[in-house]
């Protein structure tokens, strides 16, 4: 990879973490926080921002309608509500995790820990990506078809990303090879 492909993933990160975890900054209700603040305290620049919000490999992030604001689709610590659509998922999800964490889920299901909710995958592909960031990658299958009927609530983020409170150990049906 380039010099500037490499900047802008380690910008991203950083733009990642002002935007789904920073709890020094007061938030807009909805996650926006002001492209101005970002250029003026923190070093980036419009067309910086303009970039790794365009090429940014899960469109992580979005705009504002006026172009004066900016805020992460999912992945949030930090007490926001992003306005995510309640749906219907698919009949199997997946969720990626190491391999080390796969028994304590076993007992006590999948938790939302720091963020708002537990993430979930619509391919093994994305799962084991996910899975890697912690370790040896596990892929658990999800009956989110079951969770769904007996009136569990799953959202889809606007970049794809399926969320919900937690996942009982009783839906995951499998281990997916
Ligand atoms: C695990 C990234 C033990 C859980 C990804 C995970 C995702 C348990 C870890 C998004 C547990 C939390 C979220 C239990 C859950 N016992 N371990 N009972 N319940 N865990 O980073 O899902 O690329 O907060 O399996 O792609 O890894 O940044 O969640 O391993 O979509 O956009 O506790 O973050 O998105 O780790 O990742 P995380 P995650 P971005």
């Amino acid at each position: 990879m380039d010099t500037h492909a490499t900047n802008l993933i380690k910008r991203g990160k950083k733009l990642s973490y002002l935007l789904r975890h920073d709890k020094t900054y007061a938030f807009d209700e909805h996650g926006w926080r002001v492209v101005n603040d970002l250029v003026d305290n923190h070093g980036f620049t419009i067309a910086e921002l303009l970039e790794i919000v365009a090429t940014n490999n899960k469109q992580r992030y979005e705009f504002s309608e006026d172009m004066t604001s900016i805020r992460a689709r999912q992945g949030h610590s930090i007490q926001v509500d992003v306005e995510l659509a309640e749906a219907t998922p698919p009949d199997i999800l997946y969720h990626g995790t190491a391999k080390a964490f796969v028994k304590s889920i076993m007992s006590q299901g999948i938790q939302k820990g720091n963020r708002l909710y537990v993430h979930l995958s619509t391919t093994i592909e994305a799962a084991t990506k996910v899975g890697a960031r912690h370790g040896e990658p596990v892929v658990l299958c999800i009956d989110a078809k079951r969770m769904h009927e007996e009136g569990i609530k799953f959202f889809l983020s606007r970049n794809g990303v399926w969320l919900t409170d937690f996942v009982d150990a009783n839906y995951i049906i499998g281990i997916a090879e």
